[in-house]
């Protein structure tokens, strides 16, 4: 998977992608990830990449030029599956939409800024519009390195545990159960004594109950769910 991430502050994007898991998987080629400097592709003699909104009103919006510029220029070069918008104003994110994102080849992620971006960005060149959730931050960096974060630890040999990630919660729908490791016993505070008994079927069966309950008294949504659909 290749993933081209477009901003006018693509210093808000290093960190959370040079590390850990999505850092691994860069190093390791199971994923390249490439950040683009909105203000490299303005032809303003300031830089500029925002103006004043037609109509008037608070805020700045993204204009087009910077941006028509930049994605013309990614896609003389290959091919592009997506170009995501991440979006508070679009449907939210869910497992299931991040399963089927992790599968496409080439992507390009546009963060806005501002206000907002001119809306001919998003009817000319934006094919999938997502939200992170019901609020609002201040641009779409944070917003695509959840994107990136939740796809790239999908990706083939990115997670060592082939089941690992197949067991997180809402991948069938429900919460995980709780996990411990050593010690047993920590200041007193002792660990469920089926987890240490060696009998994986009554550890299954532990796990599920507690991902049962688990669901129903922190997500009744997804509980209903799961229960309508079993
Ligand atoms: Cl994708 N962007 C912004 N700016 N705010 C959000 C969001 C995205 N998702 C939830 N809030």
């Amino acid at each position: 998977m290749r993933i081209d991430i477009i901003s006018a502050v693509p210093e808000l994007l290093t960190g959370p992608l040079d590390h850990s898991i999505v850092g691994r998987a860069r190093k390791a080629r199971k994923v390249d990830i490439v950040i683009h400097d909105l203000r490299q592709h303005s032809t303003d003699k300031h830089r500029k990449v925002d103006d004043y909104p037609f109509g008037g009103g608070a805020g700045l919006v993204m204009t087009p030029q910077p941006v028509f510029d930049c994605i013309e220029s990614l896609k003389r070069e290959r091919d592009y599956d997506a170009v995501i918008f991440p979006t508070p104003d679009a449907k939210v994110l869910d497992q299931q939409t991040v399963n089927k994102l992790s599968l496409l080849g080439n992507i390009i992620i546009l963060c806005g800024h501002y206000k907002g971006i001119d809306q001919r960005i998003r009817d000319e060149l934006v094919t999938v519009e997502i939200s992170i959730g019901d609020y609002v931050l201040s641009g779409g960096e944070l917003a695509a390195m959840v994107l990136v974060d939740s796809m790239v630890r999908l990706l083939p040999g990115v997670i060592g545990d082939a089941e690992s990630a197949l067991d997180d919660s809402f991948q069938d729908g429900l919460l995980s159960a709780p996990v411990y490791t050593r010690p047993a016993n920590f200041r007193g505070f002792s660990i469920p004594e089926v987890l240490a008994s060696g009998n994986h079927e009554r550890v299954r069966l532990w796990r599920e109950k507690k991902a049962l309950e688990s669901t129903r008294e922190k997500r009744p949504d997804l509980y209903q769910n799961f229960i309508n659909k079993k």
